[in-house]
Parts: structure tokens; C-alpha cells; sequence
């Protein structure tokens, strides 16, 4: 799992409605419609509702530590997309004691390995992983129109790429899978349908020139080049950094989704709440 630096996010909370306008040019839809896509609820019917949850988020000072701004940037995520939501006072055990005591319905935490939200009414867990996957297939599945069992490129076959495999499968994709540790594509490749999911068997660069559809699941930076990229090409991009160099980005305009915590955040919160699906966390297999 990439952590993210105060760098990375702290801009996030002035540029919502930027990020907005950004995905309805490229999906049709706001964050919150994201969310709500893929989460499998209607955007029309949870809005009103949505008001009326409050959402807490705990800084944790585990591991690493804190984060500056990580968990105000999370509230304001949250509030944008219409939650009430506030950061607790305290950290650690007195912040999820505060969240109680002040009556939060959805718990918001991260740690070194996890990133979590509780809904402390129906003890629903949803793990970020999970809830990013799913956003960033939302999105790529709008950009691209319906899957219609196109085949999808999944780099990296790790939490999100494998989730990822799993909801473009559930959304009519086949998968293509490549890690670098091919052992991880094959293990990840026994866990679905045989004929829907591949093991890529040629090198990465062959790869990308193949597929017009990517996912990049991936916690490495600018190894996609504008040569593996063509007027057909449609990208998700979840891994921090971002996968596409500057180059292959100009490229895209509004044919690449990436941002690096706006959706996993939007979806954990709204999958928490209404999402019909329960998701378990994945925190065990964030440590192999
Ligand atoms: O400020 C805090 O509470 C810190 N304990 C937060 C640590 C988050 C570590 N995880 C990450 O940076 C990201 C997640 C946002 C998703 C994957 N890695």
C-alpha cells in the first residue's frame, strides 16, 4: 500500500469542485455519482438521506503517524459529497471513543496497513481497497461506454487490482492480469472465472500496447509512455504515483481517471452506509 505524503493531498480540499467539473467531462458523473455508481445505489434516492449521516474521522498515530491534513482532507471529501462528517479531537482509542459518544453512524480510520470504514449501526466494514476498485471501475466503465466484454489490462494484481479484477468481471469485462511477480497475476487468476480472467504471458510493453483498456492498480510512477498509448486508449489509474509519464498523460484528456484518495474516500463512505453488498476488509493480506 502506497502512504501518502502531505504533498499528495494537500490541495484535495480546495479542489473538489474542480475534481467535479473534471468527472462529469469525463464520466457524466460528479464524486458523488461515483460513489454512488459503484456502490450500486441511486444517486437520486441515497442524496436526500445522505444529509442526515454523520461520518467520523479518527487521526491514528500508529506506525508512521499521523498525516498532516490526512483526516480533515477525508472529512471534507466526506461533507462535499453531502455527509455531515467531523475529524475527533482526539486520536486513537479517545478519537473512536469520541465518534460514540458524539453519535457518528459511519467511523473513519487509517493506519500504516489499513484504511477502514465502520458503519457503527449495522457493522458493515469497508475496506479502501476494495472501495477504490470499485470507484475507479465505475468510472472506467462510463468512460468507455459499458464493458460489454471488453478486455480490461489490470496492472498490478495486489488489494486494489485484485478487487478491481473482481468488479470489472462483475460488470461484464474480461480481465487481462499482469504483475511483475507473475505468481501474483496466476494466484490472483485461480480465484476467477477461467475463460473471463488471463494471465498476460508477454512482457509488460507488449501488454500495453495490446490492451485499449487499463486499470493501473500499481504503486509505480510514469511507466507508461505515450507509445502504449492510442486515440483508443481509456485508463483508470488508482495507484499513487501515477502510472502515465507526462507524455502519455497529454495524451489522454478526458480518456484517464486518477486521483489519489477523492474516490476510494467517496465510495468507502457511501458503500458504508447504503451499499447493499457487506465488504470485509483486506488488512490481513495488506501485510503479506
Ligand atoms: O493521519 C493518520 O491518521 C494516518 N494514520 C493515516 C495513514 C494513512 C496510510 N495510508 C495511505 O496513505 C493510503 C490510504 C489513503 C489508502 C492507501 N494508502
Amino acid at each position: 500500500m502506497t502512504r501518502l505524503k502531505q504533498d499528495d493531498i494537500y490541495q484535495i480540499s480546495k479542489s473538489l469542485e474542480q475534481l467535479d467539473m473534471e468527472l462529469m467531462a469525463k464520466t457524466g458523473l460528479t464524486l458523488r455519482g461515483i460513489a454512488c455508481a459503484a456502490s450500486g445505489v441511486d444517486e437520486g434516492q441515497t442524496s436526500g438521506s445522505i444529509a442526515g449521516i454523520t461520518a467520523a474521522v479518527v487521526p491514528v498515530t500508529a506506525g508512521l503517524g499521523i498525516i498532516s491534513g490526512f483526516s480533515d482532507t477525508v472529512s471534507a471529501i466526506l461533507k462535499h459529497i453531502g455527509f455531515s462528517s467531523f475529524t475527533t479531537d482526539s486520536t486513537d482509542a479517545g478519537g473512536v471513543s469520541e465518534a460514540f459518544l458524539r453519535r457518528a453512524d459511519l467511523l473513519l480510520m487509517a493506519d500504516d496497513h489499513c484504511f477502514t470504514a465502520l458503519n457503527l449501526g449495522n457493522l458493515k466494514v469497508v475496506d479502501n481497497a476494495e472501495a477504490t476498485a470499485r470507484g475507479f471501475v465505475a468510472g472506467l466503465e462510463r468512460m468507455s461506454g459499458g464493458f460489454d466484454r471488453k478486455t480490461v489490462l489490470v496492472l498490478g494484481c495486489g488489494p486494489v487490482g485484485s478487487a478491481a479484477a473482481i468488479a470489472l468481471i462483475q460488470r461484464g469485462a474480461r480481465v487481462a492480469l499482469f504483475d511483475l511477480v507473475r505468481e501474483r497475476a496466476e494466484a490472483l487468476a485461480t480465484e476467477l472465472p477461467t475463460g473471463i480472467a488471463t494471465v498476460v504471458k508477454t512482457d509488460l510493453d507488449t501488454a500495453l500496447m495490446k490492451y485499449n483498456h487499463l486499470i493501473d492498480a500499481t504503486p509505480s510512477g510514469a511507466f507508461i509512455k505515450a507509445r502504449h498509448i492510442s486515440v483508443k486508449t481509456i485508463a483508470a489509474g488508482p495507484g499513487v504515483p501515477v502510472g502515465l509519464d507526462s507524455d502519455a498523460l497529454s495524451t489522454m484528456n478526458d480518456r484517464f481517471l486518477h486521483d489519489p484518495l477523492e474516490t476510494g474516500v467517496a465510495t468507502m463512505a457511501v458503500l458504508a452506509a447504503f451499499g447493499g453488498i457487506s465488504c470485509s476488509g483486506n488488512a490481513h493480506r495488506e501485510r503479506t
